[in-house]
C-alpha cells in the first residue's frame, strides 16, 4: 500500500488511537476498511504445508539425526507462507475475518510424488479465539495437528502478538514425534499505514527421537541487521553436541551449515514452488465452511461497500450469539465436528520436560514451558474417531443439523 492519503490518513489515524488502549483481544478490534481481509483466519492453517514435498520428506529418510534436520528444514520453509504471504500478495497485512465458532476450513493438496495431503482445519473456540488443525498424508505417514490462539499488546507503536498452542508433527513410520512451539511476532509499519509481520524472539522443536532445536528470530536493525532474520542450531540432546545451523531470512534463503562447512541451500521462489490447496466449489461446502459462510461478506469487501459489509458481517455475529443463547438456555455445548479438548498431552509434557532439560542444563536458558490450557480453552486434540463417523456418513444427521445453524 502507498502513502496514505485525504480520509483514508485520517481514518488510519483515529484507528491507532483506538488501538492504543486495546484490550489484548485482537478480534474485538475495529479497523478500517481498506485493511480487512475476507479471509479468516480459520485459512492461516494451510500456510503449514504448501511445500507438500518438504512436510513428507522427513517420512523417507532413514538417519534419525537426518530426520531431525529435514523436519527443522520444513518447518523453517513454512514461516515465509505463513508470516509474509499476505503483504505480498496484498501489499500490507491485513485484518482477517474473525471466525465463529465451528467454522472449517477444509481442502487438499495434491502433488505426482507424495499423493494426497489432507486439511481440516476448525474453529474450536470463539472467547477466546483458538484454531485447531489437522493436516496428514497417509500415503508417508505424516501427521502434523497443533491448536493455535494469540494474546496481543500495543506498545510503541506496534502491535505485540504472544502466540498460545503448538504444533505436533508425526511420522508414523519411525513412531518419532516432534513438538514445535510457535514464534512471537509484531506488526511493522503501522504509522505508515502498511502493516507487514516480523518475527521475534525464538521457537524450538523438540523430538521424541532425542533432537533438540532452538530457532532465534530477529528483524532490521538488530546483530546483523537484516529483516526476517532468522538462526537455527540443531544438537544432539544426549551428547549435547551441535550438529548443524541453518541461517538466513525465512523470506528468501536459507543455508545449512554442518560444522561450519556448508551443505546445502533452500531458496524460495521458483526452485521451490508452493503448492496450492485445492477446496471444493462453493456450492458443493458444508455450510459451515469458511468461504461458504462469509460468502456475502467477502462480496461485499471485493465490491468496496463497507455498509454491506458490517450488515454481512452482522448477521453472522447475530445469529452466532442467538445460538449460544439457545445453548446456554437448553444446557448444551456447540459439538465440535473434528476436535476434542483434554486437559493435558502426556507425550507433549514429555517432550516439554525433555526440551527444557536441555534448554537449562546444557544451553543455559531458562526452560519452555506449556501455555495455560484456560488460555487456549482447553488442550486440542484431533478426534480420529469424530473423524471417522464424519466420513463414513454415520454422523450425517448431527452434520446437517449443524448446517442448518449458519445462515445463508
Ligand atoms: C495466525 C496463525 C498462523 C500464523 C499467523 C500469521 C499472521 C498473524 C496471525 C497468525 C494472527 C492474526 C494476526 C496475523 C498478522 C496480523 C493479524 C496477528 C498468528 C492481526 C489480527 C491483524 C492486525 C490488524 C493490523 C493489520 C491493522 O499460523
Amino acid at each position: 500500500m502507498a502513502a496514505l492519503t485525504g480520509s483514508a490518513k485520517s481514518t488510519w489515524a483515529s484507528f491507532l488511537k483506538s488501538i492504543a488502549s486495546f484490550n489484548g483481544d485482537l478480534a474485538s478490534m475495529t479497523a478500517p476498511p481498506f485493511i480487512l481481509s475476507k479471509t479468516s483466519l480459520v485459512e492461516y492453517s494451510a500456510y503449514w504445508t504448501e511445500h507438500p514435498k518438504l512436510f513428507v520428506a522427513p517420512a523417507k529418510e532413514q538417519d534419525p539425526e537426518k530426520r531431525a534436520l529435514l523436519v527443522l528444514k520444513w518447518f523453517l520453509s513454512t514461516l515465509k507462507q505463513q508470516y509474509s504471504s499476505r503483504s505480498e500478495k496484498l501489499g500490507s497485512e491485513k485484518k482477517p475475518l474473525n471466525p465463529f465458532l465451528g467454522e472449517l476450513f477444509l481442502g487438499h493438496w495434491e502433488d505426482e510424488e507424495v499423493g494426497r495431503t489432507e486439511l481440516i482445519s476448525e474453529q474450536v473456540s470463539h472467547h477466546p479465539p483458538v484454531t485447531a488443525y489437522s493436516i496428514f498424508n497417509e500415503k508417508h505417514g505424516v501427521k502434523l495437528q497443533g491448536y493455535n490462539g494469540q494474546k496481543a499488546g500495543f506498545a510503541s507503536m506496534t502491535i505485540n502478538v504472544k502466540q498460545v498452542g503448538i504444533a505436533r508433527l508425526r511420522l508414523e513410520k519411525w513412531d518419532e514425534e516432534y513438538l514445535i512451539t510457535l514464534p512471537a511476532l509484531h506488526i511493522e509499519g503501522l504509522v505508515y499505514g502498511s502493516p507487514f509481520v516480523e518475527l521475534e524472539k525464538s521457537t524450538i522443536i523438540q523430538s521424541s527421537s532425542g533432537f533438540f532445536a532452538k530457532i532465534d528470530y530477529a528483524g532490521k536493525g538488530w546483530v546483523g541487521g537484516k529483516s526476517n532474520s532468522v538462526s537455527a542450531e540443531l544438537y544432539d540432546n544426549k551428547t549435547g553436541k551441535l550438529l548443524y545451523t541453518i541461517s538466513g531470512q525465512w523470506t528468501k534463503e536459507l543455508v545449512v551449515k554442518k560444522a561450519k562447512t556448508e551443505i546445502e541451500r533452500f531458496e524460495h521462489g521458483e526452485k521451490n514452488p508452493t503448492t496450492g490447496l485445492a477446496i471444493k466449489p462453493i456450492g458443493e461446502q458444508d455450510p459451515l465452511e469458511s468461504r461458504r459462510a462469509w460468502a456475502k461478506v467477502g462480496a461485499a469487501i471485493d465490491k468496496g461497500d463497507y455498509d454491506e459489509t458490517g450488515i454481512e458481517k452482522s448477521k453472522i455475529e447475530n445469529a452466532q450469539r442467538d445460538l449460544r443463547k439457545k445453548e446456554k438456555e437448553e444446557g448444551t455445548t456447540w459439538e465440535r465436528r473434528y476436535f476434542t479438548a483434554v486437559d493435558k498431552i502426556d507425550e507433549v509434557d514429555a517432550l516439554v520436560e525433555r526440551a527444557g532439560k536441555f534448554m537449562k542444563g546444557v544451553l543455559g536458558l531458562t526452560p519452555i514451558s506449556m501455555d495455560e490450557p484456560a488460555k487456549t480453552n482447553g488442550v486440542w486434540v484431533f478426534d480420529t474417531k469424530k473423524y471417522e463417523d464424519v466420513v463414513s456418513g454415520r454422523k450425517a444427521e448431527e452434520v446437517r443439523r449443524a448446517g442448518e445453524t449458519v445462515l445463508e
